[in-house]
């Protein structure tokens, strides 16, 4: 399975075409919407998200709520398009026309891919790296992570998402009886963050950075309960799992680091501290004592719940004027915006839900045979009493 995204943050739309799901999988643009609507929401977003109600346009791939097999091609319209149809127009304008509507950018932005980019594609006016790496496009991300999403609930793998950390302030453990729960009161935290006490501080240091012109960042964290046991593979470094999760997830934009498990956190406890002893009972099979490991040992499932980090750095497009170079002059100023998010960490949690999603759907099809869902859903059922009965 695979699938492209295309579109600009300001362009008319964005588009994602997914290729390789099973025919016959039931779906909805309500699945999708959702999806789309939960990653709008959080305390810390700017005045765009105001602008912008995503909306899922199903253009081919599912007919009368069930997917043909063929590409499933979404798109969701940019609603701020309306305001930026002359300066991100696709037809040719003449000079004197480029001075008055580009919107020329060339002061590049400290942590943005402004620079590099310009650098790379030759593109003297930023505007056309920032348009394509700004995290709009996560947005069909998130639809083609719902698509993916929806195939596996149907399969009973059941994914959730929360917040650990914004800005320094840390969530402390909290107990959960479901992950339907955990999705349940996650969604209604204004920060995703499981523990209560904490949840208006962060909301106060999230207030704090963007009165101060600032922005900051966080830990997420993406659970999936109902995986089952070896899926991924141990024999070559690019078919292990876990390292695909960690992959997908430092792709999301200002992601720069993954954990799975206890992560880093192994670094300083003895092997008998860290992995998790194997356990057997008539009633689940086997299964791990603790799961410190996070579903995973070997690149392969271990069918206990798979436990992903991920950290994302403070947004870096700021109010408060970090020191740059104007690539013309080549004179230093101070760089400044008209509008930021001052903290999207609740908003990527449920990207990373997306990315990990994605991976996990992909390693599924991969493995069990997939053209047809009512046959994919028996495979995996199969494979259960297998993994049961070894
Ligand atoms: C972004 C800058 C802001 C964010 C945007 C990501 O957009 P704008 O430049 O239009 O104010 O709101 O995020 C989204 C639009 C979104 O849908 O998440 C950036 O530079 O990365």
């Amino acid at each position: 399975m695979r699938y492209l995204t295309a579109g600009e943050s300001h362009g008319p739309q964005l588009t994602t075409i997914i290729e390789g799901l099973p025919a016959g999988m039931p779906i909805t643009a309500e699945d999708i919407n959702n999806e789309l609507a939960r990653r709008q929401k959080g305390h810390g977003r700017g005045r765009r998200m105001q602008i912008e109600k995503d909306e899922a346009f199903i253009a081919s791939g599912i007919r009368h709520g069930y997917t043909l097999g063929s590409p499933v091609a979404l798109v969701v319209e940019n609603n701020d398009w309306k305001h930026w149809t002359k300066i991100m127009g696709s037809d040719p304008i003449s000079a004197e026309e480029a001075e008055e509507v580009k919107r020329k950018i060339t002061r590049p932005r400290p942590g943005h891919a402004d620079l590099n980019g310009g650098i790379k594609y030759g593109h003297r006016d930023l505007r056309n790296v920032l348009e394509r790496s700004s995290a709009r496009e996560t947005t069909v991300r998130v639809a083609a992570g719902a698509v993916a999403k929806k195939l596996l609930s149907l399969l009973g793998i059941e994914i959730a998402s929360h917040v650990l950390e914004i800005g320094g302030i840390k969530a402390s453990p909290t107990p959960y009886s479901s992950i339907k729960e955990l999705q349940q009161i996650s969604e209604d935290s204004p920060v995703r963050c499981l523990d209560k006490e904490v949840e208006q501080s962060m909301m106060d240091a999230i207030d704090q950075a963007k009165k101060n012109g600032d922005s900051i960042g966080g830990v997420v964290e993406v659970i999936v309960e109902g995986m089952p046991a070896g899926v991924g593979s141990y024999v070559h470094y690019d078919r292990k799992l876990d390292a695909k999760l960690a992959g997908a997830i430092v792709s999301i934009n200002a992601f720069k680091g993954a954990e799975i498990g206890i992560g880093f956190e192994a670094a300083h406890l003895f092997g008998s501290q860290v992995h998790d002893e194997i356990a057997w009972d008539s009633e689940q099979g086997y299964y791990r004592k603790t799961n410190r490991l996070g579903g995973f040992e070997g690149g392969m499932t271990t069918g206990m719940p798979i436990v992903v980090r991920g950290v994302m750095k403070p947004i870096p497009t700021l109010y408060k004027p970090l020191k740059s170079v104007d690539i013309d002059t080549k004179e230093e100023f101070g760089a400044s915006v008209e509008r930021s998010d001052s903290c999207a960490v609740p908003a990527a949690a449920v990207v990373a839900e997306a990315a990990v999603a994605w991976e996990l759907a992909c390693a599924i099809v991969e493995q069990f045979p997939s053209d047809r869902y009512n046959q994919l859903s028996e495979y995996i059922e199969r494979y259960r009493q297998e993994v049961k009965e070894f």
